[in-house]
């Protein structure tokens, strides 16, 4: 199995080796610099449908962005997804990447650093959560709620509601639970089966799953639609399904 390439980056991320060697005690995951330059790489060969989740959130911007609104990348860590949004996007709207992690922010510059010298993507490193977002006719959450605490999903669903001018959308990528006790632990199965054909050894994928266990933690797929309907989203539906990673798509009817 190969990957895909990404969408065109002014920079090449280094080989993910950031779990390679055996670790005494592993430490919570973080989005340090160690991650941060070997993000693309690591995000790629680790989320089965990465590359369709991008190509969607083009689709997504082409459709839904409206001219003179915001449109907003939650979590943008290196900007592959906010590249994508200011591609397809009216030339009127203002593209917003907002990330909490001085160190994914300071890759991201780096990457869209042609998008950020001509005005067309702006950068703000910040808790999502305190982020005003007013004015959006399209919010993107690419794989980037599940690491939100439970206690904050709902609030921040709401809010996006609120702030997404009629007509908008939220997209939302994640990884997800089943609810079936089979199918769960045969799609984990299968998505340690991916990382391994995507060249990580059993230690990397051993250590990196203990880092993520208290940090990354997912829900199911009903979850997530009630979620939508609850925060006031007149429909949602699922877009993408990859083993245990699908992406969503909430609509705010027009006026
Ligand atoms: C992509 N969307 O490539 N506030 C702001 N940022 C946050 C917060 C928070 N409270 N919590 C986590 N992040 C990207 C991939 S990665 C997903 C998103 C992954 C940020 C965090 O710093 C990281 O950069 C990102 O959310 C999650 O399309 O690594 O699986």
């Amino acid at each position: 199995m190969t990957s895909e390439p990404l969408k065109p980056s002014t920079h090449k991320a280094q080989r993910d080796k950031v779990y390679a060697s055996l670790q005494d005690a592993v430490a919570p995951f973080e989005f340090n610099d160690a991650v941060a330059q070997v993000f693309d790489d690591m995000i790629l060969r680790s989320v089965p449908g990465y590359t369709l989740s991008i190509d969607l959130i083009t689709l997504i911007a082409e459709r839904y962005g409206q001219p003179n609104t915001k449109l907003f990348d939650l979590g943008c860590s290196s900007g592959v997804a906010t590249r994508a949004l200011s591609e397809a996007a009216p030339e009127s709207a203002e593209i917003i990447g907002i990330d909490n992690s001085p160190a994914m922010i300071a890759q991201c510059r780096q990457s869209l650093s042609d998008l950020i010298a001509r005005n067309r993507v702006s950068l703000q490193c910040q808790d999502l959560t305190e982020a005003p977002l007013a004015g959006a006719s399209v919010i993107v959450l690419n794989y980037t709620l599940q690491f939100l605490p439970l206690i904050d999903r709902d609030r921040l669903l709401a809010e996006i509601f609120e702030a997404l001018t009629p007509g908008g959308v939220v997209f939302l990528a994640e990884k997800v639970v089943h609810e079936d006790t089979f199918c769960q632990s045969e799609l984990e199965a299968m998505h340690l089966a991916f990382k391994k054909r995507q060249g990580y050894s059993a230690l990397e994928i051993a250590q990196k799953r203990a880092a993520l266990e208290s940090v990354l933690i997912p829900e199911t797929e009903q979850k997530h639609l009630d979620r939508l309907a609850a925060a006031g989203f007149s429909h949602a539906a699922t877009l993408l399904r990859a083993i245990n990673f699908i992406a969503l798509v909430g609509w705010k009817q027009a006026a």
